[in-house]
């Protein structure tokens, strides 16, 4: 939708958009009615995002959560007969949008390699074939379990359980990719890995930052909660390279007088774009003007009381922040000092703060640092663990909190090993297992020879696409547990299994009972999810059943009575009470109206990280330093996709219709490459050890983005990103940062 102004996100222009979704998916009778229980009390958890319902976010009406409702409840089937017309090689050749497009799988497949092609196979014979091939394979840490985060917590207790009774700690999950710099972070800074605060928080907050996020697209239901937030008069601080349409105007598709009068609420009412990656520096600063302003008024900035009761490593955090020159800040940011100083006045006189954070801060080589930085300066006034005030890393995948929660890690706690002993009589592995970069490279050189997904499109959302993909094929097996083709099953092992499950918003009986699931939002509140809808086809198993088939089959001596459990969910639930903490009674508390609040320790302020208090964490600034020439491309998401989902080819906000090969430049950056508006350009990167990378047939779009800067979308940009660049400590790939010559195709 456009107005005077611009771009305006939400509107009419998201009703029409997903109006058009689900005619697309033929979805829209049956879509529809669907839609009606998502996120209400006895109906299912949205699939898109992990923001928590409240009275301003209920999914009354969210185009992008309808998005994914629509592509889970297409009706488009790929069965036996799609796979016998298709070999995987000619399947290969389809985009990933086209592979979308064919619908939802409906039996097991095997792959059979001398026909090129997936035949159907009965579930008992696929579970046995796999446990074959497992045991076959002598030492448990040959395989990688991976996950995605749309796992319930039932089927991911499960899960990590057969991994662990079969012996091993390799749990990589999407994680890895996304937030893992925030658990890093916090946990180190405060003892925990999770927000600090409640949506409740949002009401009272007198001044919200949003860093590195672009919720208008990615977390739609958050914007009713911003706008709210304004229409009270809070003042809301952007910080990103782009000018996000969705986060400066916004009208709620739901807010009809609103839409015709085309009056959308002014979202950010501050600003502030950093280069990318200039985080740090740009964090540093505000921490430096709140310093600066606390001299200039001693004892009246900084929340004294808490830093010498709670904290440590003030001294340490302030002789570094006083020590590091504005002309570093800003060269390194490239934010003037004077916008720097402004918002931390603001910071300043606000009494109660949150910081919203995502991928924009997360998939950088800094981002542990840089998160860190943000929790430093929360607590420079106290923002931590009070009413209206908190750390916010807004998840992704809606139940990815969740699934660490179960014990999806590869780092799995000493405390939860033992209670997981305790629980189920068998000592489960103890060394740590390896995360997703580290699988791709054992996999590379074949130390990991099996691949098991519950979920996810592995090969597409890893970097190094051609790395990844030659590292799958050199494996003897690999299982994919999914609802829709996507690129991995097209990659496949010596031998390779689709076995095809449920959705969530899909009836998943078992026992004679519709069998409930549970989840856990961004804020750590756990609620239950419930499938109203007739499934795809009756072939289909539960991720619960497929997971107890598989450890059945693999496991025969196993102590765990599997087959009871994926009878009734609810025994399971009784196993999660036993070993992770804050599930008491958790079949009673889920009965509870929007379900439990597991609490935060910080939130409490509880510092249970080594020291016992919250810690002030200094960084060093270094300079970063690109080639001649090179600029730092960021991928990201457009409005239409889930992920590695393409659900179509616009970006509406950004003005990107019917493609996604576009890359975003600064005019100033086009000018000096001789580039015209829509012109060809090839995407070149090259590492550390000289290696090219090239993402061909891109096209220019001048956008208001720093000089120096670029953005494209991911997936097709994977293949740019090198396996060995990563942040430091959390081993996140830096999709967010990736240096690239920009050139002229077929120059
Ligand atoms: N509809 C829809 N919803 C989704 C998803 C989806 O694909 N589609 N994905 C889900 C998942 S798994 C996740 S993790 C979240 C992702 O949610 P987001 O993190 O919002 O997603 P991205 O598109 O990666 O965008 C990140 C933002 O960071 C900005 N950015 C890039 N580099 C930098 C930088 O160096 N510094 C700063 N400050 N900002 C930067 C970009 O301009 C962009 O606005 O959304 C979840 N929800
Ligand atoms: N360059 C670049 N790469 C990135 C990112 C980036 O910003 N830039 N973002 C990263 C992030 S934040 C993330 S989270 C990862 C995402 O990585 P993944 O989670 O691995 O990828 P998705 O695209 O979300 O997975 C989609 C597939 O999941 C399956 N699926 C959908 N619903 C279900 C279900 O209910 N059960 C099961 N079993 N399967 C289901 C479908 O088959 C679908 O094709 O990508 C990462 N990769
Ligand atoms: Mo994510």
């Amino acid at each position: 939708m456009k107005s005077a102004k611009g771009p305006v996100a939400g509107g009419l222009g998201a009703l029409i958009a997903s109006g058009k979704a689900m005619l697309r998916e033929r979805a829209m009778v049956s879509g529809t009615a669907a839609l009606l229980k998502v996120n209400q009390p006895g109906g299912f958890d949205c699939p898109g995002c992990a923001w928590p319902e409240g009275e301003h976010s209920r999914l009354d009406f969210c185009e992008n959560g309808l998005k994914a409702v629509a592509a889970e409840t297409t009706t488009k089937i790929v069965d036996p007969a799609f796979f016998a017309k298709h070999t995987v090689k000619g399947l290969a050749a389809q985009s990933d949008f086209w592979l979308e497009q064919q619908g939802r799988l409906t039996h097991p497949m095997e792959y059979d390699a001398a026909s090129d092609r997936y035949r159907p196979i009965a579930w008992e014979e696929a579970f046995a074939r796999i446990g074959g091939i497992l045991r076959g394979l002598g030492d448990p840490d040959r395989t990688a379990f991976y996950t995605s985060g749309r796992t319930s917590n039932e089927a991911a207790f499960l899960y990590q359980l057969f991994a662990r009774e079969f012996g091993t700690n390799n749990l990589p999950d999407c994680s890895n990719m996304c937030h893992e710099s925030s658990g890093v972070a916090l946990n180190d800074s405060i003892g925990t890995g999770k927000g600090t605060v409640t949506l409740a928080d949002f009401d009272s907050a007198d001044c919200l930052f949003i860093i590195g996020q672009n919720p208008g697209t990615n977390h739609p239901r958050m914007m009713g909660t911003l706008q709210q937030a304004r229409r009270r008069g809070t003042p809301i601080v952007a910080v990103n390279p782009l000018r996000e349409p969705g986060l400066q105007r916004f009208i709620h598709p739901k807010d009809a007088m609103a839409m015709l009068a085309n009056m959308p609420t002014d979202l950010a009412t501050h600003y502030l774009t950093p280069l990318v990656g200039g985080d740090l520096a740009l964090l540093k600063g505000l921490c430096k003007a709140v310093l600066a302003a606390e001299d200039a008024r001693p004892g009246q900035v900084l929340d004294h009381a808490f830093i010498r009761a709670h904290s440590e490593g003030f001294e340490t955090f302030a002789a570094d922040i006083r020590s590091e020159s504005w002309e570093a800040i800003e060269r390194e940011s490239g934010v003037p000092r004077v916008e720097i100083e402004e918002v931390a006045h603001l910071y300043c006189r606000s009494k109660r703060v949150i910081a919203c954070w995502a991928m924009g801060l997360t998939q950088n080589k800094k981002a542990v640092a840089a998160i860190q930085m943000v929790v430093n300066l929360l607590m420079l006034r106290g923002n931590l663990g009070r009413e209206g005030a908190g750390a916010c890393p807004v998840r992704g995948h809606s139940n990815v909190q969740g699934d660490r929660t179960m014990g999806i890690t590869e780092k799995p706690s000493a405390e939860f090993l033992d209670s997981l002993e305790k629980a189920f009589g068998f000592a489960p592995p103890r060394g740590h297992g390896a995360d997703v970069v580290e699988a791709i490279k054992e996999m590379a050189v074949g130390k990991i020879k099996a691949f098991i997904a519950m979920g996810g499109n592995f090969a597409a959302a890893t970097p190094d696409g051609d790395r990844t993909e030659q590292a799958l094929r050199g494996c003897e097996l690999t299982v994919h547990v999914s609802t829709k083709l996507n690129r991995s099953h097209l990659i496949t092992g010596r031998r390779a299994f689709i076995l095809p499950c449920l959705g969530r918003s899909e009836i998943d009986l078992r026992g004679r009972r519709n069998q409930q699931v549970t989840v856990e939002d961004s804020m750590s509140m756990v609620h239950a999810s419930t499938g109203r809808k007739r499934p795809a086809s009756p072939h289909l198993l539960s991720e619960v059943a497929i997971v107890a088939g598989l450890a059945r089959a693999t496991l025969p001596a196993s102590r765990v009575p599997w087959a009871d459990l994926a009878e009734d969910y609810a025994l399971i639930r009784e196993r999660i009470a036993e070993v992770v903490p804050g599930f008491d009674d958790f079949n009673a508390k889920i009965r509870q109206p929007g379900g439990f609040y597991l609490g935060n320790s910080a939130g409490r302020r509880e510092w249970k990280n080594a020291g016992g208090k919250a810690r002030f964490v200094a960084a060093a600034l270094e300079p970063i330093v690109l080639r001649e020439g090179e600029l730092r491309l960021m991928t990201l998401r457009s409005h239409d996709q889930y992920n590695t989902t393409l659900y179509g080819l616009d970006d509406r906000y950004r003005g990107v219709f019917g493609e996604r090969r576009v890359v975003f430049l600064n005019a100033a950056d086009m000018r000096a490459r001789g580039l015209a508006e829509g012109e060809k350009v090839d995407l070149v990167g090259t590492d550390s050890r000289g290696m090219v990378r090239m993402a061909p047939g891109f096209k220019a779009k001048p956008y208001e983005i720093p000089i120096g800067c670029a953005a494209a979308y991911f997936p097709e940009t994977n293949v740019l990103v090198p396996l060995e660049s990563v942040a430091e400590r959390s081993n996140t790939p830096t999709s967010k940062f990736i240096p690239v010559m920009v050139r002229k195709s077929g120059a």
